[in-house]
């Protein structure tokens, strides 16, 4: 079998049966277990105690390392891995590397022997580089479609070396007054128009305006059902409709969030917030957002100590593997006079409050910022880590829609106190907010939605910028 077929295979952290088991041995923790011994060589979890954000996540340059048929002409550019565990390249295993990245240290993004070979990263996710490799995996050689795609081939990828920060654009999506399924946007997440009619502001259709970001080069693209609190998601069947539709065209990852949790219909039937995940992940998401059940999951863990297992947070995570689950943090400024005022972490403020208070802390809501909860968005993140989130989109409500920048002191407290990537959500007003949030901070990404749906600012311009700046991006 394997010698006339090609097999084509991916790494998730959940599945061990991919890329590691073909390794010997494999290295797990400090337990040795052996691989089915195909390529030699070990496994080994990414290392964070040395400040790496694991899972790694995110748009990584391929460094080619021997002359492969599939990976023709893709020197330097950058693919989408999604990761926790890496396969090691030493002397053993030289014949069979064909590709590495760099995180922390080289790792095999890519193995080749004959007419076998298998990537650690997803090809489906890596938009026009992924899909001609894919092309490649079906035909056993990349050049022709090479020349026939648009991939930029001639660029000048010097500067691709690593793991690229994430430029991520967001579509907020409920039903208007006709019950028309539309994008929209909000002001500190008031998302009606000020006039008599408080219509719900529309800034177009969900599905097209994923594909023009896809187009536009978003290296991600998330979908957040913000009435997902009160409309169950699987009596919503719209949006799975438009996860389904865009999936069919769009080569990046896609994340869908809102209404994540346990339901009952009116009829009785109860749906556990797994049932809700995986008609999600059915239906062409990547990874899941949680919110307001997150927040309640924290506050629970954080006053018992214990880990129940069974929320929805644990359970979706323990199933599908922690880099498909992401927690929202839905978070407004308190603002203080003095730390000693609050049980919560609080920040310096970098630019005083009204009433010239230094301090804030930074209390996290639920219903789409509706209901303000006994927790902070820091002791949340921390909470929500150790509970099995892989990923933070870390929004902040005074911020959202202002155009006037991240909040740079939000983001630092948050990022420095997680291992896992953090999103920096909120106020992105010009392509020099990013840059900022990016230089001042370690977040992995930054999201907009307002400045790319009003056309003020094209995604492009955002990572031009940010490359001039010295910041790698994928391009
Ligand atoms: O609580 O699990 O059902 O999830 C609900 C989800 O919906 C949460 O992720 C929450 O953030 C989101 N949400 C709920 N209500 C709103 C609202 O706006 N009324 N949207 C809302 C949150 C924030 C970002 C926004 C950025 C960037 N919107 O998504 O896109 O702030 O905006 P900007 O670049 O224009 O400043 P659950």
């Amino acid at each position: 079998m394997l010698k006339s077929q090609r097999i084509y295979l991916k790494q998730r952290d959940l599945s061990s049966l991919e890329l590691e088991l073909l390794q010997r041995p494999w290295t797990y923790s400090i337990k040795l277990v052996k691989g089915l011994g195909v390529i030699p060589g070990a496994v080994g979890r990414f290392d964070s105690s040395t400040g790496l954000r694991v899972p790694h996540i995110g748009w990584n340059a391929l460094q080619i390392q021997k002359s492969s048929a599939i990976l023709e002409g893709v020197q330097g550019h950058h693919v989408y891995f999604v990761h926790s565990y890496r396969a090691m390249p030493s002397n053993d295993n030289n014949e069979w590397v064909s590709a590495t990245c760099n995180y922390g240290g080289g790792f095999i993004a890519a193995v080749e022997k004959g007419n076998v070979h298998a990537v650690q990263f997803h090809p489906e996710k890596s938009s026009n580089v992924g899909l001609d490799i894919l092309k490649g995996f079906l035909t056993g050689n990349r050049s022709d479609s090479v020349k026939s795609s648009d991939l930029a081939e001639n660029q000048p990828l010097k500067h691709a070396s690593t793991l690229a920060k994430r430029v991520i654009a967001c579509l907020d999506v409920r039903a208007n007054n006709k019950g028309d399924l539309v994008v929209t946007k909000g002001d500190q997440y008031d998302v009606r128009e000020h006039s008599e009619e408080r219509e719900v502001r529309n800034l177009g259709k969900p599905v097209e305006l994923a594909g023009q970001y896809y187009k536009d080069g978003a290296d991600e693209v998330t979908f957040l059902n913000i009435t997902g609190f009160r409309d169950f998601p699987l009596g919503d069947l719209p949006m799975l409709e438009v996860l389904r539709r865009t999936s069919e065209n769009v080569f990046v990852p896609l994340t869908i969030g809102g209404g994540i949790r346990d339901f009952t219909d009116k009829d009785g039937r109860y749906y556990s917030s797994l049932e809700v995940a995986s008609e999600y992940f059915r239906s062409g998401a990547d990874k899941i957002s949680i919110g307001s059940d997150a927040v309640y999951a924290a506050e629970e863990y954080i006053k018992t100590g214990v880990k129940m297992g069974t929320t929805s947070l644990e359970q979706i995570s323990y199933v599908y593997g922690n880099q498909a689950v992401v927690v929202s943090i839905d978070p407004r400024r308190v603002y203080l006079n003095s730390p000693k005022d609050v049980p919560f972490k609080t920040v310096e403020l970098t630019h005083p409050g009204p009433k010239g208070e230094k301090y804030a802390w930074y209390q996290c809501t639920v219903n789409g910022g509706r209901e303000g909860r006994p927790i902070g968005a820091y002791e949340l993140a921390k909470a929500v880590e150790d509970l099995g989130a892989g990923e933070i989109l870390l929004n902040c409500i005074d911020c959202d829609g202002q155009g006037q920048g991240f909040d740079i002191d939000l983001v630092k407290l948050i990022s420095e106190a997680v291992n896992i990537p953090v999103i920096a959500s909120s106020g992105a007003g010009a392509v020099e907010h990013f840059s900022a949030v990016f230089k001042q901070t370690s977040t992995s990404a930054a999201l907009a939605a307002g400045i790319f749906h009003r056309r003020e600012v094209p995604i492009m311009a955002v990572k031009e910028h940010l490359r001039i700046q010295g910041t790698e991006v994928r391009i």
